[in-house]
This record gives structure tokens, C-alpha cells and sequence, in this order.
């Protein structure tokens, strides 16, 4: 299991939390991801045989918002 820490642009209430956290749990391999509108910030933990850091930023950027490492 990979644990990373993603920069997120664009969180402004809590319904941008849900909807990254739904997002990053979306993504097939993510076991668990935790979001913080204050940190701006979100820490998955990932399989890395199933998914990977740029697929997980794709993702969240399809829905709208910035990730960067
Ligand atoms: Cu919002």
C-alpha cells in the first residue's frame, strides 16, 4: 500500500470534500482517502499495482478541482 499527500485548488465548503473524497474512492485501488478543506490537502493510501499518483490527479481534475503533488 502507497500513501501519498495531494495538494487540492478549488475546495471551497464542505460539499468539495465530499466530492473529492468520493472521487479519490472511485478510483479502483484506493483503499482509503481523507480530505481537509483547511490543509487543502488529501492522504490516500493506494495499491500501485492498480492506480497510480497521476491517475489519482486525473481523476481529481475531471472533477473540476486542482491536485498536484
Ligand atoms: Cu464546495
Amino acid at each position: 500500500m502507497q500513501h501519498i499527500t495531494l495538494n487540492i485548488d478549488g475546495m471551497t465548503c464542505n460539499g468539495c470534500v465530499a466530492s473529492v473524497t468520493k472521487i479519490l474512492q472511485g478510483v479502483d485501488g484506493v483503499a482509503s482517502a481523507e480530505v481537509s478543506l483547511a490543509d487543502k490537502r488529501a492522504e490516500v493510501a493506494f495499491d500501485a499495482e492498480k492506480t497510480s499518483v497521476d491517475a489519482l490527479i486525473a481523476a481529481v481534475e475531471d472533477g473540476g478541482y486542482d491536485a498536484s503533488l
